[in-house]
């Protein structure tokens, strides 16, 4: 049906350009105003096949989640663990995000959410001599000015903040909770996703175990190159190539 609206449609078009066209016409006002409707009508008949269409697409398409991982005060210039761009990269995902280029079926912002130092939970992952690879200094403190997401980012209202790294480090967004208690892959999967995209700080370690995770977890994983930022340039490019390996698309 939508190849015969397409003919009749391009018919109309080759018609309309005929009377414009032909030689020693005079079109008269009448002509003008005939030309005129059978423009409006040819728009919205390509508006409806545009609907169609889109509609169509809907139903084969798939139901896409963006995953903003980490984009905390801490992992942003200034923070005690600063990857170099994090603020840069929370301003590109608010724009991103406000482009509406994409539609996410639901948007969720991974926060590192670890007990202060010296408290009663011995915290492997924070060290006063941290190596930058197995242990850092403290950072993401919960309910510290560090752990809050960055000003630059903004999300949706409804957007669903996971926190992980309570007990232990955790470097993938899988191994944490929203506010309900319900983990990451429950919660996406209750919303019948089946893709998603993974942008956030730091390319390295959470975005890469988190983009991995998904990927474990049977979802189509895409990583926006541009909304991520590393700690190391090494470590980084060595991410970017495991998570290639592992069929994750790094676009
Ligand atoms: C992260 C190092 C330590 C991250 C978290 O969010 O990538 N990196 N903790």
């Amino acid at each position: 049906m939508r190849s015969s609206t397409k003919r009749a449609a391009t018919g109309i078009i080759l018609a309309g350009g005929l009377v414009l066209l032909r030689p020693g016409t005079h079109a008269n006002s009448a002509a003008r105003h005939q030309i005129d409707l059978v423009g409006r009508r040819l728009r919205q008949v390509a508006g409806r096949l545009r609907g169609v269409s889109y509609r169509m697409r809907g139903r084969r398409e798939m139901r896409r989640a963006l995953i903003v991982v980490d984009v905390q005060n801490d992992f942003c210039p200034g923070g005690s663990l600063a990857v170099e761009n994090g603020d840069i990269v929370a301003s590109r995902i608010s724009q991103w995000l406000a482009s509406g280029d994409e539609h996410y079926e639901r948007v969720v912002a991974t926060m590192d959410w670890h007990p202060p130092p010296g408290g009663p939970v011995p915290f492997a992952h924070f060290s006063d001599n941290p190596d930058y690879a197995t242990t850092w200094p403290p950072h993401c403190i919960q309910g510290s000015a560090g752990a809050d997401l960055h000003p630059n980012l903004s999300l949706p209202a409804d957007a669903i903040i996971v926190r992980k790294g309570q007990a232990a480090a955790a470097y993938s967004g899988f191994e944490g909770h929203d506010e309900q208690d319900r983990s990451l892959a429950e919660l996406l999967r209750s919303a019948g996703i089946d893709s998603v995209d993974v942008v956030g700080l730091a390319t390295d370690y959470c975005v890469k175990a988190t983009a991995m995770d998904a990927k474990a977890n049977g979802l189509s994983v895409r990583v926006l190159s541009r909304l991520i930022a590393g700690v190391a340039p090494d470590s980084t490019e060595r991410a970017l190539d495991e998570m290639r390996a592992a069929g994750v698309t790094v676009r």
